[in-house]
């Protein structure tokens, strides 16, 4: 290729905040960078994920940056866990406060990145032709940016309107008069559903797997609190970088959401104070055991206190009995918060099909066909997640050295060294890669260390005139026994666990347990020591 407008010292995929914030930092160390999204505008997860009732299920006060102590002293969070327009929102102040967007094509899909080995540097590669020529290309892609729409037979012949809760119409969608049917009971059709209820003249609920959620008793910051917080910013980042998921739940109990420590053991209660403790306190009553994250009996009793509550909650016995998670343990997939879930089944116009007794058959004109009979509604909502981690990664025709291809690497499942780097690949890093603990973390706690430590890495090379940089097969081999390692035993991999961290929502998909589970702070070690030795498993070349 000749050299042309269109060289930079970095692409990078993706203008989410992962991306945002990279464009920023590779421009304060004097690198040039040129942001590729396939989207009108920056937000990723955030301005995809429009539909009703979308919402971080982290605190506010945390899911923020701490790069720039002014972004941090300025920006005014409403809600303890914000709702998806204010994350957009604050997204839109940073593009604009950092004045991002001159460097960011939207409205541009990357279709294929490959690495050229005479030149040594990456050729990028959209959809519609343009290339792009960098020595680095980083993909911050997302995590959940891929939806996965069941391939289930005839769902070309409905005749009314269909949507995704993961690419949702930036309008909006009006439900009034509508008959709705929606198929997932994952974390966006738990907050979904209680906000489209409200809206429609009758919602059906297509449920294969109950889920397992907790209140999320969300509310308005109070401005005493916000004050508080911005003036403990520097506390909490620190506690945030050295956590277990980079929470510190930092004013639980006082501006934030419920303070309940697990410090007791489930199985030292007796029957019946477990349910005396339900009749009492709900769901919540859960937390306060620290047993059930790793003993299976001990989670088999607080899903039986679970079961109890959705008892009492729901009027209807039989929509009970199908609201019960029953045959996988608590904790085993990503946590879910709600608000008002459970009570929205008892609503007139709301009703479930439970699909354990009788699955999906066909999508017809009016409705779905399944072994139970047949349901019609005019509008069909599929919340039924995403291709999550490695699939927005393995779209891009991405090719290392010799030619070899991602989704070959890949064969049986993702490989990568600490998550930033895949052998093979030369200068292309990922940003809350498989292998990192990206879902298993609060986001933006993760991507503004992954973001610093490849910005540093490249101003490393740049100064010592290096070109290269890749992790040795030993190196990626070993991080991928660990990354293993750490999950066995867990809820998480569970035999009867099915997850999409796991990729088990996705037919085909090698079962591997792909985020790591050794913790933020522990991570952040890892990756600080290597650097301190010399980029230990990495090879460094001129
Ligand atoms: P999830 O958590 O993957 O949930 C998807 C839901 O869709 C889940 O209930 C699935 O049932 C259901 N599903 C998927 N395919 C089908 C078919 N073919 N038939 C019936 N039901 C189906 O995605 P979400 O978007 O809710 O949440 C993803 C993450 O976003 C979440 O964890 C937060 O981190 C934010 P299954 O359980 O597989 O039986």
């Amino acid at each position: 290729m000749k050299p042309s407008q269109n060289e930079f010292d970095v692409v990078v995929v993706g203008a989410g905040f992962s991306g945002m914030y990279l464009l920023h930092k590779l421009r304060q160390a004097g690198l040039s960078a040129r942001v590729l999204e396939a989207g009108t505008d920056v937000g990723g997860t955030w301005y995809w994920n429009r539909y009703p009732g979308a919402r971080c299920d982290v605190p506010s006060i945390e899911y923020s940056f701490s790069f720039s102590p002014e972004l941090q002293q300025e920006w005014q969070w409403t809600e303890v866990m914000a709702a998806q327009p204010e994350i957009l929102d604050y997204a839109n102040h940073i593009a604009q406060r950092f004045d991002l967007r001159s460097d960011i094509e939207f409205s541009t899909r990357v279709a294929s990145a490959h690495f050229q080995e005479d030149e040594q540097r990456w050729r990028v590669t959209t959809d519609s032709g343009v290339e792009y020529a960098a020595r680095f290309c980083v993909m911050a892609t997302g995590c959940l940016s891929v939806p996965n729409t069941p391939q289930i037979t005839g769902a070309d012949n409905f005749a009314g309107d269909v949507f995704h809760t993961g690419n949702w119409p930036a309008d909006g969608v009006d439900f009034s008069k509508r008959r709705v049917g929606i198929i997932g009971t994952g974390s966006s059709a738990i907050q979904a559903i209680p906000v489209i209820a409200e809206q429609v003249e009758h919602l059906t609920i297509f449920q294969r797997t109950p889920n397992y959620t907790m209140p999320a008793h969300n509310r308005p910051l109070s401005d005493d609190f916000r004050k508080q917080a911005i003036e403990n910013y520097d506390e909490i980042r620190q506690q945030q970088r050295e956590s277990q998921v980079g929470i510190v739940g930092y004013g639980f109990g006082f501006g934030g959401a419920d303070n309940v420590e697990p410090t007791e053991a489930i199985l030292e209660t007796t029957e019946a104070e477990r349910a005396a403790l339900v009749e009492e306190e709900g769901f919540v009553a859960i937390r306060r055991f620290a047993d059930v994250a790793i003993d299976p009996e001990a989670n088999e009793l607080a899903c039986d206190m679970y079961r109890q509550q959705i008892g009492r909650v729901i009027h209807n016995p039989e929509t009970a009995e199908a609201l019960m998670p029953r045959d996988y343990p608590m904790g085993c997939k990503r946590p879910v918060i709600d608000t008002d879930y459970y009570e929205t089944f008892n609503r007139s116009n709301v009703s479930l099909v439970d699909l354990r007794k009788g699955g999906i058959e066909t999508i017809t004109a009016n409705g779905v066909q399944t072994a139970q009979g047949n349901y019609e509604f005019d509008t069909l909502v599929y919340a039924t997640g995403f291709d999550a981690m490695t699939g927005a990664l393995q779209k891009i025709d991405i090719r290392g050295r010799n030619n070899e291809r991602l989704n070959d690497h890949w064969e049986a499942g993702p490989r990568t060294y600490l998550g930033l780097q895949i052998n093979g690949f030369p200068n292309l890093f990922t940003v809350t890669g498989p292998g990192s603990p990206s879902v298993l973390s609060n986001m933006l706690v993760s991507i503004e260390q992954h973001v610093d430590w490849i910005t540093e890495c490249i101003e490393h090379m740049r100064d010592r005139q290096l070109r290269l940089i890749e992790p040795t097969l030993a190196a990626e081999d070993e991080w991928v026994v660990h990354v293993n390692e750490v999950a066995e035993g867990t809820m998480f991999t569970a035999p009867s666990c099915n997850s999409w961290y796991l990729g088990a929502n996705i037919p085909g998909k090698p079962r591997i347990f792909m985020p790591y589970v050794g913790g933020v702070g522990e991570y952040r070690k890892k990756c600080d020591e290597v650097v301190a030795n010399d980029y230990e498993g990495f090879v460094l070349s001129a």
